[in-house]
């Protein structure tokens, strides 16, 4: 069982112990369970007390479980919370660390609840595509009002424990030992009757249509994708409309009809993925890391003052160093720029401003970044330009300080050939804005040390990244899927389509930001610098030669105020270019291919199949660890649509074969060679599997 019972005097004590964080899983329930029936029927036990051992007294039911028969297996929570409900003892929740989810309705079904200031108290099942299931949305706002339990329950955020000390849901605050401090109420308590049921508060909330409807209307409209949130509202809403046990029936109908949805299960499948990502086979949690107390980096331009940033935000001092005095100093005015925007919105404090801005200083002198713990350079993509750099970082840097590079597709292996070291050679690849966007591949060297490893892996969690280990290749994971993602785009130009067609279908997929989009506000350049060396490196890869005539006619993107689009100056939004749409016409005619009205569906599954054919290539190929490692890749640093649950999983959605039959039907038209399926595409296909 994953509950421990033991009587204390007169008080029964069940002690949730389910590590990490006592999970409502099967054996916990049963424990409770077992547990409640005990004290109940032991004359001498006069009251019962609920806790959890470790770091949470319960992060809620088991996600694990979902979907699998344990879920419902009895006692099921709503057994467990009806037994603690019907008690005819006190029944006393003493809460510390995280009371979450079911975990806070189980607490909620108690008689009383004590709590130590610090708990973490959330019904966080919105962020899973759910809705609190085991009573929350009818028994939150009895006891911390309607609009507290409302916000809290759409938004999933958890609040402090002593924010809600002056509400009916805690008792008694216990400054001291939880334990002795909830033993001291039970006693207080034992003999009080009626018991207090929270079921039997009224909610007290007048024109609550209006609130309601208000509320229904904000919550839509930023929910688009995701049906929780507005079922949510309409769960709090049946707290104040309707009794207790209709509201408890509306809301277990909505919660499983959620539990079905793919929304739920991309949002669970996220959860776990970004999890599972930290997990290294041959690295284990218990590696020794290398102290992270300084940092440096190489390079003052955009993506060296964001990846200073992470580190000045993460309290991490860090040395910018430049060449020049004026590119270091327009470096960190541009950091400073970005600190004061922030500050504008409200979101960061003057203190604050102050200390992140105290932590970054500049330098022009490789001497004085010699004993930082971690370098990383961030300068010009170019192997000759990396080479002096990382002979230099060889020479300068203490034995044991981690030598990263930022590079976004060069041979990591080369660049660690560079140094007598190469055990201490890493890629952190962030991805622009690098202050902003979440994901961090972490590239993974043939000779990188294991402890280098699992060191940076845990700086970007400190450093609030999502990293993902790559393998060397050209382009990682991310950028070696997007080449091919970007060559289907150029060829729909070319076969009958036109930029704005092809962004606002993928955009309707969900996707942040269409192929064209993106590649004005990235830089047209990027992409055609890349190409050039592929024509000379992989003469067999076909791209379609609009891209290279629009960077011909200099036309970058937003940075040049023209690109795929044209561009009014201040003012980012783009507009149809007709001399970029009349290029694009004659030079299907120059390359003598007729034209045809394409689909929103065949754009979309050229694009996103593109991705998940190389994916099953990159996972064949050891590159990637897993397929949520891809899914997490493109969800955190892509823009995917997060509803969708990543690439990998919405392959897996709409079924393997059904991917490989539309790969076939695209084979037969232009350039067939690019949907020769990957072998474990075709394998997993054949044997009815998923990637996932
Ligand atoms: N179920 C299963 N595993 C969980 C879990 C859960 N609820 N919560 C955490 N874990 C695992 C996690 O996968 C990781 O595993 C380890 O615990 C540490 O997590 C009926 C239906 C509690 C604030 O949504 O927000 O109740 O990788 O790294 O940073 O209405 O975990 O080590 O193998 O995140 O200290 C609602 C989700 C469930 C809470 C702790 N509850 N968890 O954060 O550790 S649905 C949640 C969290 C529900 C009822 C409904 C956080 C945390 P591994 P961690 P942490």
């Amino acid at each position: 069982m994953s509950a421990n019972y033991e009587v204390k005097g007169s008080i029964a004590v069940i002690t949730l112990n389910n590590p990490p964080v006592n999970g409502l899983g099967y054996a916990t329930r049963a424990g409770i369970f077992d547990g409640l029936k005990k004290a109940l029927a032991k004359r001498a036990v006069k009251a019962i007390v609920i806790t959890g051992a470790g770091r949470a007294f319960s992060g809620g039911a088991d996600i694990k479980e979902f979907n699998t028969p344990k879920t419902t297996l009895e006692p099921n929570l709503h057994t467990v919370i009806a037994t603690i409900e019907a008690a005819d003892k006190p029944v006393i929740a003493a809460v510390h660390s995280v009371a979450m989810g079911g975990g806070l309705e189980l607490a909620l079904a108690c008689h009383y609840r004590v709590a130590s200031p610090g708990a973490q108290i959330a019904l966080p099942e919105v962020k899973l595509g759910l809705l609190p299931g085991a009573g929350g949305t009818q028994r939150l706002p009895r006891v911390v009002g309607v609009e507290t339990a409302l916000n809290m329950i759409v938004s999933g955020n958890p609040v402090p424990s002593e924010k809600l000390a002056g509400t009916k849901l805690f008792d008694q605050m216990i400054e001291g030992d939880l334990m002795t401090g909830a033993i001291a109420f039970a006693e207080k308590v034992a003999a009080v009757r009626p018991l207090p049921k929270v079921r039997d508060i009224k909610v007290d909330y007048p024109n609550h249509e209006a609130f309601f409807q208000f509320a229904r209307n904000t919550v839509g409209a930023m929910s688009k994708n995701f049906p929780a949130p507005l079922k949510c509202v309409d769960c709090v809403a049946a707290s104040a409309s309707m009794k207790f046990d209709d509201g408890l029936k509306f809301e277990r109908e909505n919660f499983l009809a959620l539990m079905q949805t793919t929304e739920s299960k991309a949002l669970r499948h996220f959860f776990f993925g970004e999890r599972a990502a930290s997990k290294i086979p041959d690295v284990p949690d218990d590696t020794p890391k290398r102290p992270i107390k300084s940092a440096a980096i190489i390079g003052a331009g955009t993506m060296g003052g964001g990846i200073a940033m992470n580190f000045a935000n993460a309290g991490i001092p860090v040395k910018v160093l430049e060449m020049k005095q004026e590119a270091l100093d327009k470096g960190l005015a541009t950091v400073r720029r970005n600190y004061e925007n922030t500050m504008k919105k409200g979101k960061l404090t003057q203190q604050k401003f102050d200390e992140r801005m105290g932590l970054i200083t500049g330098t022009l002198s490789y001497d004085d970044i010699k004993d930082a713990d971690i370098v990383i350079e961030a300068v010009f993509e170019e192997m000759g330009v990396k080479e002096k750099v990382f002979n230099k970082l060889d020479q300068v840097m203490k034995p044991g300080a981690i030598l990263a590079s930022n590079t976004s597709t060069l041979d990591l292996n080369k660049i660690a050939s560079f140094t007598k070291r190469p055990q201490d050679v890493i890629g952190t690849h962030f991805f622009s804005p690098a202050n902003v966007m979440k994901l961090l591949e972490i590239v993974r060297g043939e000779k990188t040390a294991k402890d280098v490893l699992a060191t940076t892996m845990t700086l970007s969690k400190k450093i609030k990244k999502t990293g993902v280990v790559s393998g060397v290749c050209d382009g990682f994971i991310g950028n070696r899927m997007i080449e091919q993602y970007s060559r289907q785009a150029g060829f729909l130009l070319e076969e009958g389509c036109l930029p704005e067609q092809v962004d606002k279908a993928i955009e309707k997929f969900g996707f942040a930001m269409g192929p064209f989009r993106m590649g004005d506000m990235a830089g047209n350049d990027i992409g055609w610098a890349i190409r050039k060396r592929r024509y000379v490196e992989r003469p067999d890869m076909k791209y379609s030669k609009t891209a290279d005539l629009l960077c011909e006619m200099g036309r970058y993107g937003q940075k040049t105020g023209a690109g795929w689009y044209d561009y009014k100056p201040g003012d980012r939004k783009p507009y149809l270019s007709q001399l970029v749409n009349d290029m694009i016409i004659k030079h299907s005619t120059d390359i003598k291919v007729r034209r045809r009205k394409i689909s929103d569906q065949e754009i979309v599954e050229r694009l996103v199949y593109s991705m998940v054919n190389e994916a099953a290539r990159i996972l064949e190929e050891g590159i990637a660890q897993r397929a949520s490692d891809i899914d997490m890749v493109y969800l955190t640093g892509y823009g995917f649509p997060l509803h969708r649950g990543g690439p990998m999983f919405y392959a897996d959605t709409v079924g393997l074969p059904n991917v490989v039959t539309a790969m076939k039907k695209y084979a037969k038209g232009r350039h067939g060679e690019f949907w020769k399926p990957a072998p474990l595409l075709t394998k997993l296909a054949r044997k009815g599997k998923t990637f996932n």
